[in-house]
């Protein structure tokens, strides 16, 4: 058995949710925060049988897209440093981030 734990953009997480439901796939959907962007995003932790693992894959990297996105650094009071690093820049963000994890022991009571 094996956990996935998938971190995917917002916008692709509920077409996510309904492919999940679709193909009964049991999913845990979590809001969570990006520690670089500090936006949103959604982390599905999803426990499967191995042979299920590639099907799954699948149905994440069809549904998450990459896009850009702008992030403005914080203001750099530094007054050697110079101030274009408070500029917004440009990010890319995603598809989906996914971590595949051995399950040793899975229960429900
Ligand atoms: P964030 O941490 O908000 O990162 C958003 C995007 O910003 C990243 O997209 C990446 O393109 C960029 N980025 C992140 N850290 C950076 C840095 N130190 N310098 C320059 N650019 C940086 P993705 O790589 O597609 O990641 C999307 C989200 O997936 C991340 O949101 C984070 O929530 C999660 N993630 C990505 N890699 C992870 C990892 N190794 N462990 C845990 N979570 C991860």
């Amino acid at each position: 058995m094996k956990m996935l734990i998938a971190i995917v953009q917002d916008k692709d997480a509920n077409r996510l949710s309904n492919q999940f439901i679709d193909h009964d796939i049991r999913a845990t959907r979590l809001s969570t925060t990006g520690g670089f962007l500090k936006s949103g995003n959604t982390t599905y932790m999803i426990g499967l049988e191995d042979d299920r693992v590639a099907e799954v894959l699948d149905l994440i990297k069809t549904a998450s897209h990459t896009r850009q996105q702008f992030m403005t650094p914080p203001v750099n009071l530094d007054a050697q440093l110079d101030n274009t690093s408070s500029y917004p820049v440009e990010v890319q963000v995603g598809g989906a981030t996914v971590f595949v994890l051995p399950v040793e022991q899975f229960h429900q009571f």
